[in-house]
């Protein structure tokens, strides 16, 4: 399949022209992502987990569920206390509504339940259950689960030195001092190395959704969090919101494996302890995944900025999830950036994903020297290293992201825009 012709297809429609895409985002929201016929087909995210499914209620449905649940507090303090709360009360929801149409599942064994992004559950579903729940009129989606991979293009393990400014840090517009920001990062990712010395985690807010600590057992969620927020100290490197508060989503375990469902859980999770003006990064996907986006969407429906990897496969990125999402909330500013990666010569990196929409920005993305597992320092390259820039930028500036340039040799013909802070 030739894939420039997908692009093509896709439309062309006026791209960000303006310096600032907080601005632009509402027009993007009028331009029609391309259709995403056979996502498998140019998609190898693997196969489905045999018989395991997501599944989310109609949002008439959840109504009860919504009118029991407290108000979420304004504050960081009770945060917790109140996800907590949320979940509980939609394990038992989602057990009560399973049980009306003849599904038993005991609140607690259910598997993975979300609350915040939406009333659902996943679990493994046997053929007469799936079909019951294919045809409930209360149910959104049925979704198969399946895994998604992190991917690192190149690893370079170094240790501890002086401080240095990584080149991409310097081309996004220099670390800023952020020790002590109100606004935190969340990592949904294989964890952080809690303990770093180069970098101020939040462990009372870090969960692990795989098991275990949030502590990182693979490195590349450590390295997300610090091209984010790594200490101006004396040492190793500086991030763009040099020593913000950064919290732990452990989604993926030592492997780097993971499903949407976990993934879920992580953006669930993440939904319910958040503030307005907070920043979340995915650095990670897998193919087009109805739940995935919507999860996505309704977390930055809280204000928030998330910013989402567009992929390392050198393919069209509208057939994969998160990256495909386009979402502004034109109330709070909340919204979803979808991010390429170039070298350190402006130059498309050769593994990126490309179309636009759904991408937004591109960030340096090609030998990225950030913070490693194990109080460590890496050299990656990916668009998971390019994602972090654009969170640190959105954490600083509050949401906005400004334009210094367009890459060279975009493969869609339609240059993205550099951003900076
Ligand atoms: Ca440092
Ligand atoms: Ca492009």
């Amino acid at each position: 399949m030739n894939k420039r012709n997908i692009f093509t297809a896709a439309g062309l429609a006026a791209f960000l022209a303006a310096s600032c895409l907080t601005g632009c985002k509402q027009q993007e929201e009028t331009m029609t992502p391309a259709a995403t016929p056979d996502v498998q087909q140019v998609v190898e995210s693997g196969d489905a987990y045999e018989g395991r499914y997501i599944v989310v209620f109609k949002d008439e449905a959840a109504a009860s569920f919504r009118s029991r649940i407290p108000a979420a507090p304004a504050r960081r303090e009770g945060k917790l206390e109140y996800a907590r709360r949320v979940e509980e009360l939609a394990r038992e929801e989602v057990s009560r509504l399973l049980a009306e149409v003849g599904i038993q599942r005991d609140k607690s064994t259910l598997d993975n339940v979300y609350g915040h992004v939406f009333l659902g559950f996943a679990d493994q579903l046997s053929a007469e259950e799936l079909r019951i729940l294919r045809q409930d009129s209360r149910v959104a989606i049925v979704e198969p689960d399946r895994p998604v991979f992190l991917e690192p293009v190149e690893v370079k393990e170094s240790t501890n030195a002086a401080q240095s400014t990584p080149w991409g840090i310097t081309r996004v517009g220099g670390a800023v001092e952020s020790t002590g920001l109100s606004r935190w990062a969340f990592v949904i990712d294989s964890g952080i190395d809690l303990d770093h010395p180069d970098l101020n985690v939040n462990t009372q807010y870090s969960r692990s959704f795989v098991g275990g600590s949030a502590d990182d057992a693979n490195g590349h969620g450590t390295h997300v969090a610090g091209t984010i927020a790594a200490k101006n100290n004396s040492y190793g490197v500086v991030g763009v919101a040099a020593g913000a508060t950064v919290v732990s989503v452990r989604v993926f375990g030592a492997s780097g494996q993971s499903s949407n469902a976990t993934i879920i859980n992580g953006v669930d999770y993440t939904a319910g302890v958040v503030l307005q003006g907070d920043v979340v990064n995915m650095s990670l996907g897998g193919g087009a995944s109805t739940s995935i986006d919507n999860a996505v969407k309704n977390l930055a429906s809280k204000g928030v900025y998330v910013a989402v990897a567009a992929g390392n496969d050198a393919a069209n990125s509208n057939y994969y999830s998160p990256a495909r999402v386009n979402y502004y909330n034109s109330s709070n500013g909340g919204k979803v950036l979808t991010v390429s990666a170039m070298d350190s010569q402006d130059r498309y990196a050769s593994f990126s994903n490309y179309a636009n929409p759904p991408i937004d920005v591109c960030a340096p993305g090609v030998s990225i020297y950030s913070t490693y597992k194990g109080g460590g320092y890496a050299t990656l390259s990916g668009t998971s290293m390019a994602t972090p820039h654009i969170a640190g930028i959105m954490l600083v500036n509050n949401g906005k992201v400004y334009i210094d340039g367009y890459v060279k040799n975009d493969p869609d013909g339609k240059a993205d825009p550099i951003g900076r802070r």
